[in-house]
């Protein structure tokens, strides 16, 4: 394993003022996301919408890196050198058996060829995420247990590989729950996770943690304001993460746009934390410029701009701003 060339992809891809765009949509969400402006999702439509993203004049000031879905990488469409091209290497769902209801990320199967094959087409980063739902008993001890430690495994190869882990627990916003259970179960979940990173001796300092901020449920009546959901958002981060890991890069998990935007900058004003916290927002980034485009070849430069106001509102946000 090469660590400075893995520590300096590491400092890029969280360089001050910057984050991550993730454009990683498997096929099922994309045609979700492309139904919602009334556009297919066949090949050159995803094609051209990540291209128009890719190519947006000026958008490497405050994007330092893209995380790509297979197909986008094999169609070579993130010409612009000054951005990091990364690469979604789990497979998704599947039932985690014996336990109904629960579900655990598949795709360590072949995983080193297929980061061969990744490293040819010229990928630096990995990224993998499992899913957390809040409903009852849910999620489970094993299943927590069987996820954080296939993430453990997917970080080691990938660091084995050349590659900067990216792992992306996400407990969903999905239900009534309030701040509180979704503080208990974050933690649970990134206390887990770092144990088993530990014990496969992954290395902390080249690998990047992407989770949910701290919210409660999008049913639960009672929402909360950035102030807090920054200070219960830390709080957790404190209690469970290393401090040699040395970023944080958030995802945006069906928060709008402003709302998204607006709990960054309320981290990054309380900070007092050695990580540098950013993003790496999917929706969060890209819902104004999919409105924008509505599949139109004329509404490109509108979308474009649109993501760079986007882009640069989350990377003022990194300054607190
Ligand atoms: C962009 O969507 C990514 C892939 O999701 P699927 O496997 O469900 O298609 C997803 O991992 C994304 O990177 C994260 O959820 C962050 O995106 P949001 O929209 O939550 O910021």
């Amino acid at each position: 394993m090469n660590n400075t060339a893995l520590t300096s992809i590491v400092k890029a891809l969280i360089a001050p003022g910057k984050g991550i765009l993730a454009a990683d949509e498997s096929f099922p969400t994309i045609e979700k996301r492309f139904k919602s402006i009334g556009v297919d999702s066949t090949e050159e439509n995803r094609r051209t919408y990540r291209e128009l993203l890719f190519t947006t004049p000026g958008i490497e000031e405050f994007i330092s890196g893209v995380i790509l879905f297979d197909e986008t990488l094999r169609q070579q469409v993130l010409s612009n050198k000054a951005i990091i091209p990364g690469i979604k290497v789990d497979e998704g769902m599947e039932d985690f058996i014996g336990y109904p209801g629960e579900k655990i990320t598949r795709g360590l199967d072949g995983l080193v060829e297929r980061l061969q094959n990744y490293k040819s087409l010229g990928a630096k980063f990995t990224k993998w995420r499992a899913v957390f739902t809040i409903a009852g008993s849910s999620p489970g001890l094993e299943c927590v247990e069987e996820n954080t430690n296939r993430f453990a495994e997917f970080a080691l190869i990938s660091q084995k590989e050349g590659f900067v882990p990216i792992v992306e627990p996400e407990v969903l916003m999905d239900g009534d729950h309030d701040i509180d259970k979704c503080s208990e179960i974050t933690g649970m979940v990134l206390k887990m996770l770092f144990i088993k990173i530990k014990e496969k001796d992954v290395d902390l300092s080249c690998l990047l943690l992407k989770p949910n901020m701290i919210l409660p449920g999008k049913d639960n009546l009672n929402k909360a304001d950035p102030a807090l959901v920054a200070q219960k958002t830390l709080e957790v981060l404190k209690d469970t993460v290393p401090s040699e890991v040395p970023g944080i890069v958030f995802l945006s998990g069906g928060q709008t746009p402003d709302e998204a935007t607006d709990n960054l900058r309320e981290l990054n004003k309380l900070r007092s934390v050695s990580w540098q916290l950013s993003f790496s927002f999917g929706r969060a980034l890209q819902e104004p410029v999919l409105k924008a485009w509505a599949g139109k070849e004329e509404n490109r430069k509108m979308a474009q701009d649109a993501f760079f106001d986007r882009a640069k509102m989350n990377s003022e946000a990194r300054h607190g701003r």
